[in-house]
């Protein structure tokens, strides 16, 4: 029984060891949040590639994903985009899952794409981040869409962001909104 009882302590002892190590370790560099005071129309506009500004702007290439037009449409500053760099460090495999921020009603995980030379972006459920890599979130690629902005966001301004991994568990950045990427 004194053995019995041994043998589970130490099994019980091997489980938190395991569960010490075994989450990922996943950090974020060079956060960044597209301004969308000085956009499309503004004077001091200067000439972004064509695909940055259909990430700003463009929403109503999605017409599929949730949103109605008169939020999309318009004026362009009702959305913004969201950059950064993940790291993987752990030996295993994470998944960047969700995104939420106070400077928007909704944040939504993107994937730019090039279809019979479309550019359109396209709602992914998730952003894989397999062990040991680095993934770029950047215009033309992965991005997160903050939608329904409940102000303009100007350059110099920080926006909290909060991302849930799979594996690391959650993670907030503090993002700098610029013009365009430094
Ligand atoms: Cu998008």
């Amino acid at each position: 029984m004194k053995h019995m009882c041994q043998l589970i302590a130490l099994m019980l002892m091997f489980l938190l060891v395991a569960c010490g190590t075994a989450s990922g370790t996943v950090t974020v560099n060079d956060p960044w949040v597209r301004a969308t005071a000085g956009q499309p129309g503004a004077a001091n506009q200067t000439a972004a590639p064509m695909h940055d500004r259909m990430e700003d702007t463009g929403h109503s290439l999605h017409g599929d994903h949730g949103m109605s037009s008169d939020q999309a449409d318009g004026s362009g500053l009702t959305i913004s985009a969201a950059y950064m760099t993940l790291v993987n460090e752990s030996n295993r495999a994470d998944a960047l899952l969700a995104a939420t921020t106070d400077v928007a009603e909704t944040v939504e995980l993107h994937q730019t794409v090039v279809e019979n030379d479309i550019m359109q972006m396209r709602q992914v459920d998730s952003i894989p981040l397999p062990a040991g890599s680095t993934v770029e979130l950047k215009p033309g690629d992965y991005h997160l869409m903050l939608v329904n902005l409940k102000h303009d966001l100007k350059e110099g301004e920080m926006v909290t962001i909060t991302l849930t991994l799979q594996d690391a568990g959650t993670i907030t950045v503090t993002a700098p909104v610029q013009l365009s990427q430094t």
